[in-house]
């Protein structure tokens, strides 16, 4: 059976991005096609400026709203990623088989050190490193498939040279994994600023959907969102991105296509009703979920530490495996 893993960071609420690009199809496909491994990656939180209770409160929040999703702990597994120390013990032989150079040429940590120094913040070195620990969240597992949103393509293909790399020097430890993307709305894009994606760490939240935002509020959001000067309606991203992320968003929601959706709208308002409702309704279970699982936290830390039980006992012996390929001694 083939293993995946993926996984979501605590910087911020959980986002239609995050849910469209990634947990809906680990909801519906992953879990039933694969021994999957779900996990809240909270020591990738701990790579910006960050209040050690909200990293808290956002990762039980993540858990929770992963399991209101649907995610099923009796067919996946779901934990957080501190749980489960073979994360940073293997992180450190990534940092050993990885070059400076490829850290740097990280998108991520190019646009988020950025952003540090414009704001006056010194950049932590774990951010230039996160891909390591990254490589060691998913080569931990023997995992096959990483099924993520478009914009972590860049740190699966470099978990995969680094396993290419690790194998040809020490001998075969690792499973080179590959990157999977939804066929839609892989990439929903911020409702302010069409150009750039929805980011759930991003300071202005007038363009993000949160997954635990009411009714009127996607309705707000969804209603102002930016689309162009034009009047038609077209699915063209680099002409008119705005207007094709709302296609896209209503055909993730319907299941149509965005191309073929646009043919039936005459004005943008009204592809915007359709799109909030579309996205309302989309939310709806999940947000209903999520206020009954929160009432139960004890059943939530129930999941998350037979989770962490499960995760550790398949990652020990790949761990151990590496630890022993590089020279280092076994514990006495
Ligand atoms: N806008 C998005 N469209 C499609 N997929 C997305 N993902 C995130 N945003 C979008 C996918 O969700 C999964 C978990 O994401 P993450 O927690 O690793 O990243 P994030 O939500 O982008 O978190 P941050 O820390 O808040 O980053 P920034 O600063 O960029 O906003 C991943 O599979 C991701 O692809």
């Amino acid at each position: 059976m083939k293993r995946i893993f993926s996984g979501i960071k605590p910087t911020g609420h959980l986002t239609l991005g995050n849910y469209l690009g990634a947990v809906r199809r680990w909801v519906e496909v992953d879990q039933h096609r694969a021994d999957a491994l779900f996990s809240v990656v909270d020591l990738h939180a701990l790579t910006v400026e960050h209040d050690p209770a909200r990293v808290r409160r956002l990762s039980r929040q993540a858990a929770t709203l992963l399991l209101a999703a649907g995610l099923d702990p009796e067919r996946c597994t779901v934990f957080v990623q501190s749980h489960v120390d073979e994360h940073a013990r293997l992180s450190y032989l990534m940092e050993c088989v990885a070059t400076d150079g490829e850290m740097r040429r990280m998108i991520q940590y190019r646009e988020k050190s950025g952003r540090a120094q414009a704001s006056g913040q010194s950049v932590r070195l774990s951010l230039l490193t996160y891909p390591a620990l990254m490589a060691a969240d998913i080569l931990a597992y023997g995992t096959d498939e990483v099924p993520v949103g478009e914009d972590q393509t860049q740190h699966v293909e470099l978990t995969r040279d680094l396993a290419v790399r690790f194998n040809q020097r020490y001998g075969h430890v690792f499973t080179v994994p590959k990157a999977t993307h939804p066929e839609v709305a892989a990439r929903v894009m911020d409702l302010r600023d069409p150009t750039s994606k929805m980011g759930k760490s991003h300071e202005n939240g007038a363009g993000i959907v949160y997954l635990l935002d009411d009714a009127d509020a996607v309705r707000r959001k969804v209603m102002r969102a930016v689309t162009d000067s034009g009047r038609e309606v077209v699915h063209d991203r680099a002409a008119s991105p705005g207007v094709a992320n709302l296609l896209d968003l209503l055909a993730a929601a319907t299941g149509g296509d965005p191309a073929a959706l646009a043919g039936g709208y005459a004005s943008y308002g009204a592809l915007k009703k359709d799109t909030a409702e579309a996205v309302v309704e989309l939310l709806r279970p999940v947000r209903e979920r999520h206020a009954e699982l929160a009432a139960d936290p004890g059943h939530v830390d129930e999941v998350l530490r037979l989770g962490a039980e499960r995760a550790r006992g398949m990652a020990r012996p790949v761990v151990d495996r590496a630890y022993r390929a590089v020279g280092l001694m076994p514990a006495l």
